[in-house]
């Protein structure tokens, strides 16, 4: 199909058609915009090995740990970085968290082509992120279309007006704010508080990146937040589980 994923096509060794003939295609996807809605935490916890920001965050635990713990603490989703070249993730770590805990899972990856959707489904996500900042209005309508069909939520992540605005359609069913700036890494909860009020009400909103309090998610929440994406500041620890399990209770 589309030029720019053929090296990820040889890499995986696997056709769009071996991947919908793959078991998981027949799971019935959880909602975590429906979680979210539901719950009083709205905690989606990442497992996040490295980033371009932090160079080494945890890479002794293993992928099925970390899901077993975050699941103990009752979050209500987990995100799985499947990106190599800058977070140390793998298509593969997403089937292992898919083994071991039954909360929805986000994979956590910069999503270009369809043939990455198809991936995720068949490797056991419930929800795929498109980032407004890599893509056209009328790519993230395909592939969010794309999504919404294989049973999958959406989760639009924005970091400004401009890309707010370009982005909202009914096929999405949640708004991430990235308060991190992701080519200064300068992170910003302000950014989450400004653009609050400009996401209409239809979808559940997310603050992404540099939470690490209590407090700041109390605060978020009086500007309509419903859920909080937390990586670094629960995987910097040696156990993950506990240290979501603070910020449950
Ligand atoms: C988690 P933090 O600061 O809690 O580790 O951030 C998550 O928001 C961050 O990993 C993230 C991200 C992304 C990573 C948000 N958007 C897009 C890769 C690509």
């Amino acid at each position: 199909a589309n030029k720019r994923i053929e090296v990820d096509l040889k890499k995986s060794l696997i056709t769009q058609a071996q991947l919908e003939a793959s078991v998981m295609m027949e799971r019935t996807s959880i909602s975590l915009a429906e979680v979210l809605r539901k719950s009083n935490s709205g905690i989606i916890a990442e497992h996040k090995r490295r980033s371009p920001s932090k160079s080494v965050i945890n890479q002794s635990l293993s992928v099925q740990d970390v899901a077993k713990g975050y699941s103990e603490a009752g979050a209500c989703g987990m995100s799985v970085l499947t990106d190599g070249k800058y977070f140390g993730g793998s298509i593969d770590d997403l089937l292992l968290a898919r083994a071991s805990t039954n909360m929805p899972i986000l994979r956590k990856e910069f999503i270009i082509d369809e043939y990455q959707i198809v991936e995720a489904k068949a490797y056991g996500a419930d929800v795929i992120l498109l980032i407004a900042a890599i893509l056209r209005r009328d790519e993230i309508k395909t592939l969010s279309e794309l999504a919404k069909g294989l049973g999958l939520d959406v989760l639009l992540e924005v970091h400004n007006q401009e890309e707010l605005e370009k982005s909202l359609m009914p096929s999405l069913d949640m708004l991430g704010v990235n308060n991190r700036n992701l080519k200064s890494f300068e992170v910003d909860l302000d950014i989450s508080r400004t653009l609050s009020q400009q996401i209409p009400d239809d979808f559940v909103k997310v603050s992404e990146s540099g939470i690490s309090s209590v407090e700041a998610i109390r605060d978020l929440k009086e500007f309509s937040y419903q859920g909080f994406l937390i990586g670094e500041n629960f995987m910097k620890t040696d156990d993950p589980g506990k240290n979501a399990a603070e910020f449950i209770k």
